[in-house]
């Protein structure tokens, strides 16, 4: 049984009702169960174009093993009719695996804890909203990295 922290971003057709569709989904996966979710944040686009995101974060308790896990979370991407014409293109739904307990996983398909996930705002925030002690393996806390992300715009919804 392993804790994993999902990210989820959507700035394409309708963000709000695709990340809240995406938490129903979550709330579906085999041998899976959602946990605790965040606040919704309106973000603005870091290192990409389009819209403002909707961004919030996940977490489940799960027994799939994490490579499963990541297609189950590309399986919901498509069902809302993810594509990718180009790198951080808008995107309907964007379901990133975050931390996968304490494991590091670094395989071509996958990189866990997701690499730039201490970087962002839009993941850090809702992150520590419903894991303020949680600490990135390999870096040490999470809350740590909040100073750094400062400037990035970002709010929470109503
Ligand atoms: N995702 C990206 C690139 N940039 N910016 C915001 N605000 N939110 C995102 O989810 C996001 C991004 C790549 O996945
Ligand atoms: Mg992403
Ligand atoms: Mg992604």
């Amino acid at each position: 049984m392993t804790l994993a922290y999902i990210g989820i971003g959507a700035n394409l057709g309708d963000a709000r009702a695709n990340v809240l569709d995406a938490l129903r989904r979550l709330g579906q996966l085999p041998d899976s169960a959602l946990e605790a979710s965040s606040s919704l944040y309106r973000t603005a686009p870091v290192d990409a174009g389009g819209d403002d995101y909707i961004n919030a974060v996940a977490r489940i308790v799960t027994y799939l093993p994490a490579h499963e896990l990541l297609a189950a979370l590309h399986q919901i991407e498509l069902a809302h009719g993810r594509e990718r014409p180009y790198r951080n293109a808008p995107r309907t739904l964007d379901l990133d695996l975050l931390l996968y307990g304490a494991e590091q996983i670094a395989t071509p398909l996958l990189q866990v804890p997701h690499p730039r996930l201490h970087q962002r705002a839009f993941v850090l925030a809702p992150l520590l909203e419903i894991a303020p002690h949680i600490a990135i393996p390999g870096l040490g806390p999470a809350s740590a990295f909040l100073p750094g992300v400062a400037d990035q715009a970002i709010g929470k919804l109503a």
